[in-house]
């Protein structure tokens, strides 16, 4: 399958690695938009939250707490963070192998729901 997260969790295309586990990896985005910004991914291959099904339920709260860990782990915790997950084309995703952004080191902007 020619997935760029794919390969990345093969280890075929490298990565700064925050956290891993059997099941979830974390990694540095590629092109931060805030001074600390990582992705988390489930190793298993889900396009998006359109492709997730019941089976998935407790991959998709390991890579939630996941995201909590890696914000603590980056030291952005405190101060506080945004979660991110991108859906299909109006939601701005590019890359489809599931993933939420890790955002802050700064106060953001952008959207505020
Ligand atoms: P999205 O728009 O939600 O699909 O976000 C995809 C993110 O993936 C985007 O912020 C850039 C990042 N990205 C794309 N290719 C690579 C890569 O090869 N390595 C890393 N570390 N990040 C990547």
């Amino acid at each position: 399958m020619d997935c760029i997260f794919c390969k990345i969790v093969k280890g075929e295309i490298p990565s700064r690695k925050v956290y891993e586990t059997d099941n979830v990896l974390a990694f540095h985005d590629i092109q931060p938009a805030a001074p600390t910004h990582a992705l988390v991914i489930p190793k298993k291959h889900i396009a998006s939250m359109n492709e997730a099904g019941e089976e998935d339920a407790e991959l998709l709260g390991e890579v939630l707490l996941a995201a909590k860990r890696v914000a603590e782990e980056l030291g952005i915790a405190e101060s506080g963070y945004r979660l991110i997950n991108n859906v299909g084309s109006d939601g701005g995703q590019v890359v489809y192998h599931i993933h939420v952004h890790v955002l802050g080191g700064e106060k953001l902007g952008g959207l505020n729901v």
